[in-house]
């Protein structure tokens, strides 16, 4: 898409969504898609999932377990909103293993089953991450060679147990600080960077059809540290680390400016030959929220997922939870909160009406 087009997009797209928040009709969280029987769609009975595979990204979501088991309503708009998913943590290492050799799959391979059962994608999060650890890691005292050992059996036996079950994989996730220099984290104490080549490559063993990303938050912009990410898989590509991916988690607040670059930022990595997905999008607010930091957050929402529709090979955007009654906001931003697309009582917000209006608007899309 040129720069004219995508103006003309952004331009059209604020007009749509500042008429539809007054005219459009409330959707509901378990919305059907309608069968087409070659009329044009009724846009209106169709899922953000279904919406989105008239654009060619996917709209998925991460998914609390405890939730899906206990809430009727959360586990229905999970199954008809999305067509992927990612577990919110129960793919993690503390949760995969929290004993050492002893394998607990079963809430994943649950979460598997259920996207399988829904015709939904799973997004793999996360293999290797300075957090989360099992505490027989992070207390245990081990040699750099014991712990690159135990990393690639960590590797080895998560990618190989869901081997051809997972779409794209969160390979490393969040190896960068702020300010472009890597993390100081367990891995590059102990093994160097050369840890993320070395992950990649054995993910790749593990599943070689798996879509293999790096993730990080604060990189939605062009800034220090996403420009250190493009640095970075620039060389991956150049060394044939096999890396398929960036994302972006996409954890905005109201009170700071969402970042208006972020096709800019995205449409680079399409030059590098990887793909791109927003994966952690969310939209917090001091509380109590007013009207328009409820429409600064539409906006927010609106941002993110243009700035993903404007970019060819941005393939999906996740929303990290879809509903306020169960977000990681509260309990790590004192104060903060209604990050969500819908309510705690699964009414949606602006931000639902906004970034189905910007699906619709993009339709066919790439
Ligand atoms: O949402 C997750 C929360 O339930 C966990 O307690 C937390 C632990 O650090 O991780 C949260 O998810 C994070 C994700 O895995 C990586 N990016 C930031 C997310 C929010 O903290």
């Amino acid at each position: 898409m040129t720069k004219a087009n995508r103006t003309a997009l952004i331009a059209a797209t604020a007009a749509v969504v500042a008429a539809s928040l007054c005219t459009l009709p409330q959707a509901t969280a378990s919305a059907h898609d309608a069968p087409h029987h070659g009329r044009p769609a009724d846009t209106a009975s169709l899922s953000l999932g279904s919406l989105g595979d008239r654009t060619g990204v996917r709209i998925g979501t991460a998914v609390d377990m405890a939730a899906l088991a206990a809430d009727a309503p959360y586990k229905a708009a999970a199954a008809t909103e999305f067509s992927s998913v990612t577990p919110e943590n129960v793919m993690k290492w503390e949760s995969v293993e929290p004993t050492r050799g002893s394998y607990t799959w079963a809430p994943a391979d649950q979460l598997v089953a259920f996207a399988r059962a829904n015709h939904q994608l799973v997004r793999g999060h996360t293999l290797v991450w300075h957090s989360q650890l099992p505490g027989w890691l992070t207390a245990g005292s081990f040699t750099p060679d014991e712990l690159r050992d135990i990393l690639h059996r960590h590797i080895t036996d998560e990618v190989g147990h869901f081997r051809g079950q997972i779409w794209q994989w969160d390979v490393v996730n969040e190896a960068f600080n702020d300010d472009g220099t890597l993390r100081n984290s367990i891995w590059l104490q102990e093994l160097g960077p050369g840890y993320i080549a070395d992950a990649f490559r054995w993910a790749h063993e593990a599943d070689p059809k798996a879509k293999l990303f790096i993730n990080d938050y604060n990189i939605e912009g062009v800034n220090a540290k996403s420009t250190a990410l493009y640095d970075l898989v620039s060389r991956l590509r150049a060394e044939h680390v096999p890396i398929d991916g960036v994302g972006v988690q996409g954890h905005l607040d109201v009170q700071y400016p969402a970042p208006h670059d972020i096709a800019d930022n995205l449409g680079r990595f399409d030059e590098l030959g990887v793909q791109t997905a927003i994966t952690e999008a969310d939209v917090r607010i001091t509380m109590p929220v007013d009207n328009t930091e409820r429409e600064a957050q539409a906006e927010a929402y609106s941002v993110l997922l243009q700035g993903c529709l404007l970019t060819e090979h941005c393939t999906d955007f996740t929303v990290w939870g879809f509903t306020d009654k169960y977000s990681w906001v509260p309990g790590v931003f004192t104060g903060e909160g209604s990050a969500n697309l819908f309510d705690e009582n699964y009414r949606p917000k602006s931000a639902y009406t906004a970034i189905r209006q910007d699906l619709i608007l993009a339709a066919p899309g790439k």
